[in-house]
């Protein structure tokens, strides 16, 4: 913006293109703004707030051409036998300093709106959480409390990993808060935030990720939910046989497909309106948000959540379908290495080696192996299990020697086959391949 602005100045005298400059991208961000999905007429204002500053600017600080015409100064300043230095009444100096205080202005402005659209950033109206039907066990201690650097069990909602498509985060108020259901379904129906959870409450301990994410990445986070199952909301409306898709859609417009057989079959996905005990918070789709367990987020996962609508693969592409990601996509199993970090160096003798392995897909992990180098494959300790949907943290302690060591990890899942070690990248399906990590021995 500095730049563009920079090139406005640069261009204003002639013919004022400057100005044009400011219209022509006013029309531009106009039109984008008007054509978000919950976009109304004043999402236009901004815009044209800002071709009106930046032209009145361009007008107060730089007037006319005449007054920097350089052979007027130079006759001006040989006129000034003793010219008062430099008056503010110095068209120059006048100038500069005008461009200062509006320069300053705006960028208090600036900062001012930040503020004010960041207050309510990561706050949403609070609730009081119904119980859940059959509320679960506390979850275990986790092996992080013995291994510094390991991943918690339980991932805090602020570390929390957060990808989505928002530029301004969805602002919903729970109260008008409506979820519509249509499309192939007996009844179109319609439920308030109090239809919802009035409904049984469930709670589940899963691990959700991001199809993005690369081998050893981390765009993971594991944490307790709690929502009412996806099926019983879809069972109010009917869907009806012939529909295999169900299209969702967030506040904001984003669409997601999900097979109705992931919606509605007996590995329990969720419409959550709370994770870690405390309602959702605007990030992860305040009131309420989908969470399937054994699907990558843009498959499974929509948040600030506003409609349902059975269809079909045939019929309705979602978002990130026509972009160059796979339609369905499964988690694929993976294990990562948490400790030591890539690159470090540790002291000869015990080193322990430990991170997180996960597959919702495939029943969750019933082995890890960690290998030195081109060394044998050993099997690493587990820690507690928390379920088929949730990770797995493991550990291994290792006898380390002197040199430059490769650490190697695998995962095995819930049915007994060993992860995928072929090199993928994420697109469109997911990544896979091995993690390893080089470290230094001394
Ligand atoms: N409305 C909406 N929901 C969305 C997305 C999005 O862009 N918009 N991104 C999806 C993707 S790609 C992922 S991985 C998860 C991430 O959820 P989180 O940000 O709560 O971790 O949300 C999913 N749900
Ligand atoms: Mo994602």
């Amino acid at each position: 913006m500095l730049a563009l602005g920079a090139l406005a100045g640069v261009l204003q005298p002639r013919r004022r293109l400057g100005t044009w400059l400011f219209v022509a991208l006013g029309v531009l961000s106009a039109a984008a703004a008007l054509t978000r999905p919950d976009a109304g007429p004043v999402s236009a204002l901004p815009t044209l707030a800002a071709v009106a500053a930046g032209s009145l600017t361009l007008r107060t600080i730089l007037p006319s051409r005449s007054r920097f015409d350089p052979v007027e100064m130079s006759i001006r300043g040989r006129r000034d036998v003793n010219p008062p230095a430099q008056t503010p009444s110095d068209p120059v100096r006048r100038t500069l300093l005008t461009a200062g205080a509006l320069t300053a202005a705006g960028g208090g402005l600036a900062y001012l709106g930040m503020r004010l659209g960041a207050g309510t950033a990561g706050s949403a109206t609070p609730f009081a959480l119904p119980a859940p039907a059959r509320p679960l066990p506390p979850l275990p201690a986790g092996l992080e409390a013995t291994v510094p650097g390991l991943s918690a069990l339980r991932t805090p909602v602020a570390d929390f990993y957060r990808v989505d498509t928002a530029l301004v985060l969805p602002r919903i108020d729970a109260a008008n808060w409506r979820l519509r259901i249509d499309g192939d379904v007996d009844r179109h129906i319609e439920l308030t935030f109090d239809d919802l959870l009035a409904m049984p409450m469930v709670e589940a301990d899963i691990t959700l990720n991001c199809v993005s994410n690369p081998v050893g990445g981390e765009y993971i986070g594991s944490t307790r939910w709690l929502g009412v199952l996806t099926r019983d909301v879809l069972a109010r409306a009917g869907v009806r046989a012939t529909a295999d898709q169900i299209l969702s859609t967030s506040q904001d417009g984003m669409t997601i497909s999900t097979p109705v057989a992931a919606l509605t079959d007996a590995r329990g996905a969720l419409l959550a309106v709370a994770m870690d005990g405390k309602p959702l918070t605007r990030e992860h789709g305040y009131p309420v948000r989908m969470v399937t367990p054994g699907l990558y987020g843009y498959v499974g996962a929509t948040k600030w959540l506003t409609r349902l609508t059975a269809t079909t693969y045939a019929a309705e592409k979602a978002y990130w379908s026509t972009r160059g990601w796979a339609e369905q996509a499964e988690v694929k199993t993976q294990a990562r290495i948490d400790v030591p970090r890539r690159g470090e160096t540790v002291a000869e003798g015990q080193v322990v080696v430990a991170g997180v392995a996960w597959s919702q897909a495939h029943q969750g992990i019933s082995r890890v192996e960690v290998r030195v180098d081109e060394g044998p494959w050993q099997e690493a300790e587990l820690g507690p299990d928390v379920g088929g949907h949730y990770w797995r943290q493991w550990r291994w302690t290792w006898e380390a020697h002197t040199g430059g060591r490769r650490l190697t990890a695998r995962a095995t899942d819930g049915e007994g086959t060993i992860q995928s070690s072929e090199i993928a990248e994420p697109a469109p399906d997911g990544a896979s391949g091995l993690h390893m990590v080089n470290v230094r021995v001394n």
